[in-house]
């Protein structure tokens, strides 16, 4: 296969973790993290992720159901998707670690499309790429239409508070192919 800045990358699963931590009573924060995602960077540089909204671990079972039906309603908006364009970033990756700045995404979840930047660290190494970011991405759970899912887990939780702005972090590991 091809190391170059053009081969394909493979999202590999079981080395890749994406987290958030939700806080609630102001002062109780817990992460959760999803077990399946999946996705690639093709040879024109398009990345794509897509989260399993299904595959919520906050290793509670009633709340991640919860979360499922609840907040991120999996019937309706099963996966949540990530692209961007990443080939200028890629033409310039050296075998080593690496920081890119200014890394403009796309988000869709819930039905809702946001753009957001990130800076990541990118770990090269030959046929491998290890991507996290630089700090953690701050999501407003009503950019994605979430306070009301947020407002009902609170009720059925019987909390006075579970905060809307939502830490997310992630280490993702791509396969050369
Ligand atoms: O009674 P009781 O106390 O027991 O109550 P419980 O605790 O049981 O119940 C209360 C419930 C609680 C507290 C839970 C409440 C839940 C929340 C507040 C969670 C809300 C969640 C939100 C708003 C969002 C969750 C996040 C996501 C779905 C994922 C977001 C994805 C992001 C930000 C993007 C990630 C980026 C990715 C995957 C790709 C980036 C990679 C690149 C660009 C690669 C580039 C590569 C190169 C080489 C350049």
């Amino acid at each position: 296969f091809s190391t170059n800045a053009f081969a394909t990358w493979q999202l590999d699963n079981s080395k890749s973790d994406l987290s958030f931590t939700s806080i609630k009573k102001a002062q109780i924060a817990e992460n959760h993290h999803f077990d399946k995602l999946e996705g690639q960077i093709d040879k024109e540089g398009t990345l794509q992720v897509s989260i399993d909204l299904s595959s919520v671990e906050s290793m509670i079972p009633i709340r991640n159901q919860r979360m499922q039906t609840m907040l991120f309603e999996v019937a309706k908006f099963p996966k949540a998707h990530v692209s961007a364009d990443v080939s200028p970033h890629l033409m310039s990756l050296k075998n080593g670690t690496q920081q890119l700045k200014n890394v403009k995404a796309t988000l869709d979840l819930h039905g809702q499309q946001q753009t957001f930047i990130m800076d990541l660290v990118v770990n090269k190494h030959k046929n491998q790429l290890q991507v996290s970011p630089v700090r953690t991405i701050l999501i407003n759970a009503a950019s994605y239409e979430l306070t009301q899912g947020i407002e009902a887990l609170r009720k059925v939780a019987g909390l006075d508070r579970i905060a809307t702005t939502v830490p997310v972090t992630f280490s993702l590991v791509f396969n050369a192919h």
